[in-house]
């Protein structure tokens, strides 16, 4: 095919739902058929280009100029459309905005800073994995999934710890309102006014402990990085990012842990692998499972002519599946080298939060490689559908002592 013929190449038409409940259920037989039909489909019910395959995923989320993120990284055109709260300004901004507090972000997650949180991150580690030793059989989700994350990173934030029963469902507001509006949406929204008034509150200074994260993004403040309202919408993108992810990177870690024997056995043997199998399970079964970008001008993806002020989805869980990238993409592989994965994104707008989300999987799974002796399901898992996160409601699990 000649370059002209190319640049000619129609978008596939997508016919089928990525947001239906059958496709969140099981969306990687979806993802294949799109990669093998065509690198960009177009869905009319949406108005929205998807893009499945790993080097056209990298390429869109690593332009930013052309794919920004300020219209938002929802289905939503915020040029259209008025978001649902007042846009994230890290996360659905572009630079120079963005460089400023994403800059401010980062400094609380530095290696100093890690290191320093890390002996309260492995006290409590090792504290739920004897809990669950000695429950022996446990819901993989509430009793364990849901219960290190909205523990550890709130501490650390400083948060109080009273009303942290907000933090799950304002997550689920956030990722389901990336997803069209469908019933699922709907739901999230139920308890919408509470559970918002819960977190602007908490997000001021004076909700907040004096030693903590949120600290830190405050003391920005005084040093003119940013304005005081810019440090509460900042605390506010720590508590929309920083546990829904974690929390079903868990459950999905579990599940992986808990259907791979062969890799639950090589992690029990070597749990120094703990940090790697964390990372193969955000390939393998990321929570994140796609943002948008809106294009800023008529630009050629895949072949594909794409004009100015659409809205394109990236798939990053189709591209950790891709097998133009990884060997046996549909394999759980603790000792793959797992380097540009996409389960934390790519580009400047990859996840910020990555160095403690990392600690809190390693503390957690090298616990439980240390002293668990046998992990398996002991019932059905139940899925909890979200528009793009990938989560289990329910996962009945049986574990051994070492
Ligand atoms: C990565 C992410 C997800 C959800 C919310 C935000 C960020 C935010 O900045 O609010």
């Amino acid at each position: 095919m000649t370059q002209t013929e190319k640049a000619l190449s129609k978008p596939v038409q997508l016919d089928i739902d990525p947001f239906s409940i059958a496709a969140l259920g099981d969306p990687y037989p979806l993802y294949r058929a799109m990669r093998e039909a065509g690198p960009v489909h177009y869905s009319s019910r949406y108005d929205c280009y998807f893009v499945v395959r790993h080097d056209d995923v990298q390429r869109v989320l690593g332009e930013w100029r052309t794919f920004s993120s300020a219209a938002g990284v929802g289905l939503a055109n915020f040029n259209k459309e008025r978001p649902w709260r007042p846009p994230s300004i890290v996360l659905e901004a572009d630079p120079p905005l963005h460089t400023r507090t994403r800059t401010v972000l980062a400094r609380t997650m530095t290696p100093g800073v890690v290191r320093q949180l890390r002996e309260t991150f492995e006290r409590e580690a090792e504290l739920l994995i004897d809990r669950m030793l000695d429950m022996g059989a446990f819901d993989g989700i509430a009793d364990f999934a849901e219960i290190y994350p909205t523990k550890v990173f709130p501490d650390a934030v400083g948060l109080p710890a009273k009303g942290r029963e907000n933090l799950l469902p304002y997550g689920s507001m956030v990722f389901n309102s990336f997803g069209p509006r469908n019933a699922l949406t709907e739901a999230a929204f139920a308890n919408a006014d509470a559970v918002r008034g819960w977190i602007m509150a908490n997000c001021a200074r004076d909700a907040l402990s004096k030693d903590g994260l949120g600290a830190m993004i405050y003391a920005a403040v005084d040093a003119g990085e940013v304005s005081e309202d810019e440090a509460g919408m900042l605390v506010r993108s720590f508590l929309s990012a920083g546990v829904d992810t974690t929390v079903n990177a868990f459950g999905n870690m579990l599940w992986c842990l808990a259907t791979f024997p062969d890799q639950w056995r090589k992690l029990r043997e070597n749990p120094g692998l703990a940090r790697n199998a964390f990372e193969e399970s955000l390939r393998f079964e990321g929570p994140a499972q796609c943002f948008f970008r809106t294009t800023m001008d008529d630009v050629e993806v895949g072949g594909v002519q794409i004009g100015a002020n659409e809205k394109i989805c990236c798939f990053m869980a189709s591209a950790n599946r891709d097998p133009r990238r990884w060997n046996n993409p549909d394999t759980f592989d603790i000792e793959r080298k797992v380097v540009g994965h996409m389960g934390f994104g790519t580009g400047i707008h990859g996840c910020v939060g990555q160095p403690i989300a990392r600690l809190e999987g390693e503390a957690v799974f090298a616990a439980l490689a240390r002293k668990a002796g046998t992990i398996e399901l002991a019932g059905e898992p139940v899925r909890q559908y979200n528009n793009v996160l990938r989560a289990f409601a329910s996962l009945p699990v049986r574990v051994t002592r070492k």
